[in-house]
């Protein structure tokens, strides 16, 4: 077994920033690494610490291998530090330093907003953990056990990536943020999370699915904005993590995709024609489509939240300054200053929701969450696809963005999932229509009971159409005895 205290970190890292050679932030990283295996071995996946997970670790930043799998029990697994390759004469492409050459160090001015934007992207990573930590006991398969895994250790990472910035780059402050991040916990009430998503419970494998559908996909959004970075080593370190997400999302997706299709298999068979009769899907044992709806306005409006205040000067400053850019903003063809121009804002005015245009820089989380809903809207019209084509004419839809928020315009306000301005009276009698109840809840909870036969899976769940890593039906996933 791995001496994990003395892990010798120049060669135990996969790691494309010479950290051989880099004594000082060495020093910095053995100092953090007992702290990190301690959170991961009692806030991590509960009960399969010693288990052989096939998993796959990052070694490299080539795209045509960048990874490699193998059986490896989490706390041995390899968190690596890989930053994509250095692009030569790269510039900052936004803001009030546009043109100017990408900054290798951090640049003065703007040190503490950066230091913030990194800790708020570390401090989701742990926390998603966290979040999940109790789902291994009632996996439906070792293949989505192996997928909760992976998205679990690959989160690992990320907090990696971020803790190796501040190490890097933010000397004894950023020393002091790194530990703080091994300290915040999910939902706790005193240390909480800094994001409001990331202190809410994920009790089931329908809310595992829909987070790693919508809330990692903020990660996605959020990190592309961060790739565009200015400073150099955050533009790097991020455009690395998003090839990481893709599989997040994918396992989200596809996740909710099974379900659909058991789902559908279930009622074609037992003859069902209306998918809203809920007591007669749910008598069969599968889950209904109109919770996947409830969960699905439940994840989506409190991953809306995580965009923030529609109009924000912390956007506009975060743009101006370099730090942070819009989505695919190399491929906006506008002045990528912003001072002049104007972006149609939603807004609640005089009991109305109705666009406004404002200054374009500080609307940029409101483009951004307009952005994402775009990417969420065609991920649900693939999942209506497999409805379609099991012939049922059920459509699920995302909630209007006004639905359920905490954070924002419509804070203040309630609206139906359709939009429709609500009296606080009426969102009250009506709330359990919306948002899985209490019994709703209890229905799914009553369905999560562990399969963990290789090639076995939870009646509520359609199989894979393939295996990971091209493995086939019966691989053994998660191997129990080592
Ligand atoms: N909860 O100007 P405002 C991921 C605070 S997910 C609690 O409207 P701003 C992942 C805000 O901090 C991606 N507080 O917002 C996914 C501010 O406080 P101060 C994570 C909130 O700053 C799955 C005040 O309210 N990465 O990677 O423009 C699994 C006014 O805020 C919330 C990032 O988010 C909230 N929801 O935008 C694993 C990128 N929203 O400054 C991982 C980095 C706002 O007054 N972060 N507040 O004390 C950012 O870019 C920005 O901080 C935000 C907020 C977009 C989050
Ligand atoms: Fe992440
Ligand atoms: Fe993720």
């Amino acid at each position: 077994m791995l001496d994990l205290i003395n892990v010798d970190y120049s060669t135990q890292i996969p790691n494309n920033v010479d950290l051989a050679n880099d004594r000082q932030l060495l020093r910095a990283l053995g100092k953090w690494h007992p702290g990190y295996i301690d959170w991961w071995k009692s806030m991590g996946p509960e009960g399969f610490q010693e288990k052989l997970v096939y998993l796959r670790t990052a070694i490299s930043v080539d795209p045509k291998g960048w990874a490699k799998f193998d059986y490896v029990r989490m706390p041995e697994y390899r968190w690596g530090i890989l930053l994509a390759p250095q692009e030569e004469g790269r510039k900052v492409s936004f803001g009030e330093h546009i043109g100017e050459p990408a900054w290798q160090e951090v640049p003065g001015e703007h040190r503490a907003m950066l230091r913030r934007l990194i800790v708020i992207q570390g401090d989701t990573e742990p926390a998603s953990v966290e979040q999940q930590r109790h789902l291994g006991k009632t996996a439906p398969s070792l293949y989505d056990l192996r997928n909760l895994f992976q998205v679990n250790v690959e989160e690992g990472r990320h907090l990696w990536a971020m803790v190796y910035l501040l190490h890097k780059y933010f000397g004894r402050d950023g020393r002091e943020e790194a530990d703080e991040l091994l300290v915040r916990r999910s939902g706790d009430a005193d240390k909480p999370r800094m994001l409001g998503a990331f202190n809410e419970e994920t009790p089931d494998w329908l809310s595992f699915f829909m987070f790693t559908f919508f809330t990692d996909r903020d990660g996605k959004m959020q990190l592309e904005s961060l790739a565009q970075s200015g400073f150099d080593p955050l533009s790097r370190t991020t455009r690395f993590m998003l090839t990481e997400e893709a599989h997040h999302m994918f396992v989200g997706e596809t996740g909710i995709g099974r379900i659909i299709q058991r789902t559908c298999e279930a009622m074609k068979q037992a003859g069902i024609h209306d998918a809203s009769d809920v007591a007669k899907v749910r008598a069969l044992g599968v889950i209904d489509l109109p919770t996947l709806q409830k969960k699905l306005n439940l994840h989506y409006s409190l991953t809306l939240d995580l965009f923030g205040s529609e109009i924000s000067t912390n956007a506009a400053n975060f743009y101006n300054a370099g730090l942070k850019g819009r989505y695919r903003e190399n491929s906006i063809n506008d002045d990528h200053r912003l001072t002049n121009s104007t972006y149609p804002v939603l807004k609640f005015i005089d009991g109305n929701i109705q666009h406004m245009d404002e200054p374009a820089l500080t609307a940029l989380n409101m483009r951004l969450r307009d952005d994402y809903s775009e990417d969420c809207a065609k991920g649900v019209e693939r999942w209506n696809k497999i409805i379609e084509k099991e012939g049922f004419a059920y459509r699920l839809a995302l909630p209007h963005v006004a639905f359920n928020r905490k954070i924002g315009e419509f804070r203040n306000m309630e609206a139906s999932p359709s939009g429709i301005v609500l009296p606080a009276a009426d969102w009250l009698k009506a709330k359990d229509e919306y948002l899985p109840s209490t019994s709703d809840g209890d229905y799914i909870a009553s369905l999560m009971k562990p399969v963990m036969e290789a090639g076995k899976y939870a009646p509520w769940i359609a199989p894979p159409r393939q295996g990971i890593d091209n493995k086939p039906g019966e691989f053994e996933y998660v191997k129990f005895v080592a």
